[in-house]
């Protein structure tokens, strides 16, 4: 098979870098190693910042998102012992985000990509790169017993922390930065009506957040011990952990029952620079990862995304390769953006295991400052939404 961007992964970041291309006319072809089920059963975000809510919307995908999302104007932490605190991205910056899950995003891009009859092979296994260092490089793969050829001008690497492209980059010319978090976050879906707002709660026994996906399914976390399973925590546990971590007269308007999801995902930070190798580009998951706290992940694909498909498309249409060369650089801007308020927030919203009263004094001297200075909240707000999109 020949094509001119190969696109390694089905997740958002794959998905939507197809769309885009193929709204542009340039041929692509998406392999995902699962099944499209398999994909669409994985809960990851819920919120997208409102350039990403755009994005999708600028490019024909913005309608049941529109219709079934819901715009929140921030996002609260309650505090124990504290008053609260309203991360108020409305008032600041003037934008909203939006309540719209991952999920639902994936199934309007599958659901775009079979509309359009885009290539999209699912069960592709055992994907690998070849000649990433020329300007003909080649993906293989198997598919039912069969080894596939993709010959390519360009392979765009969208294939999660787990894939293939970043480890295809050789070690001596990619730098990673990596932090470990000693926690992980325990994540429960319920068939019960949501709290209205997105909320972070901070409490000595650890981190628990509301989020919510629609009028009847809301999503809870709890921080938990890095060696903790799923299986330790039945419904029962959980939610006398979560309804604790929350001030009683939030706790009582929650509205518990059994859960129809329980993981773990543990937190990590992660960039591997540079995001390009020869013809070689990574977008999303595969080059980058934020903790959860601050819901970056998903916005970062699309804004990764947003840049490569501009470079591509210069490339292809005007023989322009300037946004090919600056694609690394561009993108990393705000990725190290994002990678700071989620470090930082992390911080400030988690018990770390081996932190002494110093650490305590300073996270509770930061969120003063967010209560008493109308700079910290702007700062904040500003930083929570996202860096504009670089033009
Ligand atoms: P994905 O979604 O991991 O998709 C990559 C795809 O590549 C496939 N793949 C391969 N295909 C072929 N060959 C290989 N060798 C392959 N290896 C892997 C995989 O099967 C998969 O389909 O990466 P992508 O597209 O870059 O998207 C990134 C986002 O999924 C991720 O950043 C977010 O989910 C992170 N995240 C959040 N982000 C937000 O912006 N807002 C949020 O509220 C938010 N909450 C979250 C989150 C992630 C979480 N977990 C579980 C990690 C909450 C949680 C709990
Ligand atoms: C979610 O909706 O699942 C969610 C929201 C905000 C976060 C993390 C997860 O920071």
């Amino acid at each position: 098979m020949r094509t001119k961007v190969c696109i390694i992964g089905g997740g958002p970041s794959g998905l939507l870098l197809s769309h885009i291309l193929d709204a542009n006319g340039i041929d692509n072809v998406v392999l995902e190693r699962q099944s499209k089920d398999h994909v669409l059963s994985r809960i990851r975000a819920g919120v997208l910042e409102a350039g990403a809510a755009q994005l999708l919307r600028d490019h024909g995908l913005g309608e049941r998102m529109d219709r079934e999302g819901k715009a929140k104007d921030g996002t609260r932490i309650l505090w124990q012992d504290r008053p609260d605190f309203f991360i108020d991205v409305k008032k600041w910056t003037g934008q909203q985000m939006m309540a719209y899950g991952q999920t639902n995003i994936t199934e309007d891009l599958y659901a775009a990509r079979e509309r359009d009859c885009g290539a999209v092979v699912c069960d592709a296994k055992d994907v690998a790169l070849h000649d990433i260092e020329t300007d003909a490089p080649h993906v293989t793969y198997q598919k039912n017993g069969q080894r596939h050829r993709v010959h390519c001008r360009f392979i765009a690497g969208c294939d999660g922390f787990h894939g293939a492209s970043r480890q295809a980059i050789p070690a001596t010319h990619r730098r990673e930065y990596e932090r470990i978090y000693p926690f992980g976050w325990l994540g429960i879906m319920v068939e019960k009506p949501p709290l209205d707002d997105f909320i972070y709660a901070y409490h000595e026994d650890g981190m628990a957040m509301a989020a919510q996906r629609n009028p009847m399914l809301s999503r809870y976390y709890i921080q938990v011990p890095l060696s903790d399973t799923p299986e330790d925590w039945s419904d029962d546990r959980f939610w006398e952990a979560l309804l604790h971590r929350f001030p009683v007269d939030v706790a009582k308007t929650i509205h518990t029952g059994p859960s129809i999801e329980k993981s773990i995902a543990p937190l990590r930070s992660f960039v591997s620079e540079p995001m390009r190798h020869g013809s070689l580009f990574l977008a999303g998951d595969a080059g980058h990862i934020v903790p959860p706290t601050g819901a970056k992940g998903l916005n970062l694909a699309i804004s990764d995304v947003y840049y490569l498909q501009r470079a591509l498309v210069a490339h292809f249409k005007d023989a322009n390769d300037a946004l090919l060369d600056d694609y690394s650089g561009t993108a990393l801007m705000r990725i190290w953006a994002a990678e700071n308020i989620s470090w930082r927030l992390t911080k400030l919203l988690h018990v770390f295991p081996d932190e002494d009263p110093f650490d305590q004094k300073i996270r509770e001297n930061d969120y003063d400052l967010l209560l008493t200075s109308e700079a910290a909240q702007h700062a904040l707000a500003y930083e929570y939404i996202g860096l504009p999109y670089a033009t």
